[in-house]
């Protein structure tokens, strides 16, 4: 017998089991969501990475309401709408110098996927058409379209979708719980691991090399924060090289590790940012790259009737979605939300590194306010057990956690306050006392 709940394929979800036992989330508001029974849960979560002003903020739903009446759509190939404009200018502000130029998408994985495109274009516009071969890393995530799943470190979101994009290579991850468990933000080890890209010159030679891309901290294998100095490495061999430096900032933009970007945050400016989730606060879909201007200016050139870069979606620049992320940033400019991580980055560090010694607890990491917390698997189960029981544990004691193998990350909307940030451990604690 149909439950009712059959015909929807859940994304990234164990469906069977979902099913058998859902939790479902039927509102939210602010810090908060409620389940359609009407039980409250804290969002440690903002709801996956996104919602980095809280939910269902005035600002936002107005503009989405006004937007909704006064223009639903409009054509963005050979048409334009002024919001489009006003949010890319205002959008500027808030990158590192030189990154001026905004390619709107709808998703992280789409930003992914036009960051890499741009980066093969740019070599071939400028004669160097051999350049064409991508570098991931190691326990990173990209999306899920086929060059983000490429590039991507993840194997079990690899190994059904065959052979992928061919040139594809990939550095070793720099996670090392045996030298740097435990440590507040930047661990003192691993900038070494950034010599990998000069192995892989070494070897194809970089003249074949167009770009490569890392998350400046990885955010869903679990909070894997860049050894000091590790991103300002590889920052000099992609310079030394010609290779672009691709930051994916999908997690880590707007605000999540305590500056607007982790490129601002840890000191180092990539060639191409890819951003998502929080450029809207989450409420509708969007996404955006952000490129350098001497890589947007070597596409215009030739006859000024010629499209430059045939790339686009049927949504980009959505009205909605640019009503939405203008109204998200004045709500971010006016509660200070983009720095606020580095406010309370302390209070939050000292919260979660308080868990330290509890049963199976391997390592906690830090920096603005995301938080990763390890468990060492369970002997003879599969891994990540001790993880999802914790986020379950959570879940039924009113807290939003996310699982992710091994770790469970904490990334409330920025707006939390202390009481919660202390609830979030206390449930975490009691939670962890429990499992075995
Ligand atoms: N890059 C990075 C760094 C991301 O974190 C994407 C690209 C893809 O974005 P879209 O909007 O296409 O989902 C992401 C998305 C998790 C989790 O469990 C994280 C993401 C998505 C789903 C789950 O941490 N990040
Ligand atoms: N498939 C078909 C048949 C289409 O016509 C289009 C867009 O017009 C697409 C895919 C791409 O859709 P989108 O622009 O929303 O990514």
């Amino acid at each position: 017998m149909s439950t009712g709940m059959d015909a929807f394929w859940m994304p990234f979800t164990a469906n069977r089991d979902f099913k058998q036992a859902p939790r479902m989330l039927s509102k939210a508001k602010d810090m908060h969501y409620w389940t359609p029974e009407g039980r409250q849960i804290l969002d440690g979560t903002a709801g996956l990475w996104c919602v980095n002003a809280g939910h269902a903020r005035p600002r936002i739903v107005e503009a989405i309401a006004r937007q909704a009446g006064e223009m639903d759509f409009a054509p963005p190939f050979q048409m334009g709408h002024p919001l489009a404009f006003e949010l890319a200018e205002r959008l500027i502000q808030l990158t590192p110098p030189g990154l001026n130029r905004v390619f709107f998408t709808n998703s992280g994985s789409e930003s992914v996927d036009t960051a890499l495109k741009i980066a093969l274009a740019y070599h071939r516009v400028r004669g160097e058409a051999q350049r064409t071969r991508l570098i991931g890393r190691e326990r990173g995530y990209h999306g899920v379209n086929f060059g983000g799943t490429a590039l991507g470190g993840m194997g079990p979101n690899r190994k059904l979708f065959g052979s992928q994009l061919s040139g594809v290579d990939h550095l070793r991850h720099t996670h090392d719980p045996a030298r740097n468990a435990f440590t507040k933000g930047q661990p003192a080890h691993g900038a070494e691991l950034a010599d990998d890209l000069e192995r892989l010159v070494a070897l194809h030679d970089a003249s074949t090399i167009a770009a490569v891309i890392v998350e400046p901290m990885a955010g869903s294998t679990g909070v894997l924060l860049p050894p000091q100095g590790y991103l300002q490495r590889l920052r000099d061999i992609c310079d030394k090289h010609g290779i672009l430096l691709i930051f994916d900032e999908v997690i880590t933009g707007f605000g999540r590790v305590g500056a607007p970007f982790a490129a601002q945050r840890f000191g180092v400016t990539p060639d191409i940012i890819t951003a998502a989730k929080g450029v809207t606060n989450g409420c509708i879909p969007m996404g955006v790259v952000f490129v350098k201007q001497d890589i947007h200016d070597a596409f215009m050139q030739g006859p000024t009737a010629a499209i430059e870069l045939p790339h686009g979606y049927t949504y980009s620049a959505h009205p909605m979605a640019c009503a939405a992320a203008l109204a998200t940033l004045d709500t971010y400019a006016e509660e200070s939300l983009l720095t606020r991580g580095a406010d309370m980055e302390a209070t939050f560090a000292n919260a979660f590194h308080g868990l330290k010694g509890l049963p199976h607890v391997v390592d906690i990491r830090n920096i603005g306010m995301v938080a990763g917390i390890e468990f060492a698997p369970r002997p003879g189960a599969a891994p990540g057990r001790r993880a999802f029981e914790v986020f379950l544990g959570c879940w039924e004691e009113g807290v939003l956690v996310r699982a992710a193998g091994d770790n469970i990350a904490i990334s409330p909307p920025l707006i939390i306050n202390e009481a919660q940030i202390d609830q979030i451990a206390s449930t975490l604690t009691k939670v962890i006392k429990r499992i075995d």
